[in-house]
């Protein structure tokens, strides 16, 4: 991903401290996290989630993602709009982890399938019409059709920031996701503002430009 971020590397090395370890710890997380290529059991979707899927290649690997999906998918009244692949979606999922949260994880994938693609999976975005007719439930709590979303016992909540501060703030037991104190939580979002803008997108941009 070196080459491919060339930007956000030389930006990263300007600062004084900080920049390559939340890089790298980010790519580390994700890895021991969803291991490198998450298998997985979802709901209605026709791409391959499961090795027992038709289109599922058979170099892709179960990793660690694959069992936690399956350990969270009886029904709950807090159901997590997810997809594995998303990064911003992955951010709210850790959060629902690293909380120790008693959740539904519901797989989405809002993009086209096409069989002759590894897994089905493609870069082209189902209309909000298809969307609404395939996930009916998930376009109710996410109005642009996005993952991540939240259906926490009725209250919706999207986009994967406001997401995880809200299942922070609304479950506020076990872990703290956000440090006490006024200058250290000021700090943290600092952090979090520059990833978003210097880490997040350009990773996914990077992802999605692989063939
Ligand atoms: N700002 C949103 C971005 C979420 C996002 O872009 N999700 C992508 C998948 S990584 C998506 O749902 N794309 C479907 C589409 O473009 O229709 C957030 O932070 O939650």
């Amino acid at each position: 991903y070196t080459e491919g971020l060339p930007a956000t590397r030389l930006s990263f090395s300007t600062i004084e401290r900080g920049g390559h370890r939340i890089l790298d710890e980010y790519i580390a997380l994700m890895i021991e996290f969803l291991g490198e290529r998450p298998r997985l059991r979802g709901p209605v979707n026709t791409a391959a989630q499961s090795s027992d899927h038709p289109l599922w290649p058979l170099a892709w690997k179960e990793a660690a993602g694959e069992a936690t999906i399956r350990s969270r998918s009886a029904a709950k009244a807090v159901r997590l709009y997810c997809g594995w692949f998303c990064p911003f979606a992955q951010r709210a999922w850790i959060a629902c982890e690293a909380k120790a949260l008693d959740y539904q994880y519901i797989e989405i994938n809002p993009y086209e399938v096409d069989m002759g693609e590894p897994g089905g999976y493609t870069k082209r975005a189902l209309s909000l019409e298809a969307k609404r007719e395939l996930y009916p439930e998930f376009m109710a709590a996410s109005p642009r059709g996005l993952v991540p979303a939240m259906d926490a016992d009725g209250e919706l909540v999207w986009d994967s920031l406001q997401l995880c501060e809200y299942i922070d703030e609304r479950f506020p037991h076990g872990t703290h996701l956000l440090p006490a104190g006024a200058l250290a939580r000021a700090r943290v979002r600092i952090w979090i503002a520059y990833a978003d803008s210097h880490v997040q997108k350009p990773y996914y941009t990077c992802l999605m430009e692989q063939e």
